[in-house]
């Protein structure tokens, strides 16, 4: 049994061990800052640059998924992608050229995506990360964000992946700098379990208000791989129903995210986040607001737990907070 991925964060020193350690199992290779050495474009596999700055003291952070199988490089067209028989990580770096939307080119990106796991036989899409410039500004008169959605959308609908459980996955969307789009994933030849959450609306049953076409993502993917499972924990908010929560209110956003996130933990059958290992990505509008941020965190999962804090624009603007998660029983 090939078991769940591995998640680690690290550093740049730590980064060379890592890879060893991994060597032939490195499914995924996610940089992220502002700016990323030339030495770490020669690497195998060659990481996604994230341009986001890193928060803390580090300039660089690297999340690495591993495999405890090998694992084969299978990228086709613009996605660059590793599987070991049973998962596989996929990424993909788009240009915006001149005269083009976000939205055709989610549409674009998303469709390539459908295809792709569709030839290769990992046709369930667990999870998506979407990064995006200038998230929150507007094109054509509609925020980029919202124009991400009406491009993703059409993509499920044009590819036969009809928007209910089944088809899915979950997902992250933060803005970032630079002129490119960033979208990774990781796809699966079986299904895995979508996990709503009981005190938030669905997100592809978000009125109006939210754009012309809902988002679509579960909140959390439990994936089996026989011997064990994980839960992967798309971006959560300080959203209750379909609404923002305290705005303005970093501390208490904070404190309605981990009440998310436990709710999860337990809608999944997992009893706690004291138990197994939990690994977190938070996403933090200002930078002032990140002693606060960690402050949280730490009060909720101690301090030992792998994280990686980036400054990062959020897909509502009254959002100040975001955290995803990466969830393993220990057995
Ligand atoms: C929310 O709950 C906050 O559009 O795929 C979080 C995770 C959010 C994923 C997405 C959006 C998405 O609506 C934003």
């Amino acid at each position: 049994m090939p078991g769940v991925p591995n998640l680690e964060y690290v550093h740049a020193d730590g980064l060379e061990s890592c890879l060893k350690r991994h060597r032939n199992h490195v499914l995924g290779l996610v940089a992220f800052g502002t700016s990323l050495g030339e030495q770490y474009t020669k690497l195998q596999p060659s990481p996604l640059w994230v341009h986001i700055p890193v928060l803390g003291k580090e300039q660089v952070s690297f999340e690495v998924w591993s495999s405890a199988n090998p694992v084969t490089a299978c990228g086709r067209g613009n996605i660059v992608a590793q599987a070991d028989g049973a998962v596989l990580f996929g990424g993909m770096q788009l240009e915006q050229p001149p005269g083009t939307t976000l939205e055709q080119i989610t549409r674009q990106a998303y469709r390539e995506i459908f295809s792709f796991v569709d030839d290769l036989g990992y046709p369930n899409l667990l999870r998506a990360w979407n990064y995006l410039p200038r998230i929150n500004e507007p094109e054509h008169g509609l925020e980029r964000y919202r124009c991400f959605n009406v491009g993703r959308h059409d993509a499920f609908i044009s590819c036969g992946r009809s928007i209910d459980p089944e088809n899915v996955p979950a997902a992250s969307v933060l803005g970032c700098d630079g002129g490119q789009t960033v979208v990774y994933f990781l796809a699966a030849r079986t299904p895995g379990k979508p996990v709503e959450n009981p005190r938030q609306l669905t997100s592809y049953r978000y009125p109006e208000q939210y754009g012309p076409r809902s988002p679509i993502f579960a909140r959390a993917m439990l994936w089996d791989a026989g011997d064990q499972h994980c839960l992967m924990i798309s971006g959560t908010a300080s959203i209750v129903g379909h609404e923002t929560m305290h705005k303005g209110d970093v501390t208490q956003q904070g404190l309605e995210i981990m009440r998310n996130i436990r709710t999860l933990l337990e809608q999944a059958g997992m009893e706690g986040s004291k138990k197994g290992r939990m690994a977190l990505k938070v996403y933090v509008r200002h930078a002032e607001d990140l002693a606060q941020a960690q402050a949280l965190v730490e009060q909720e999962f101690g301090k030992e737990l792998p994280s990686v804090y980036l400054l990062s624009d959020i897909c509502r603007t009254d959002l100040l907070l975001e955290i995803e998660g990466y969830h393993t029983p220990s057995h």
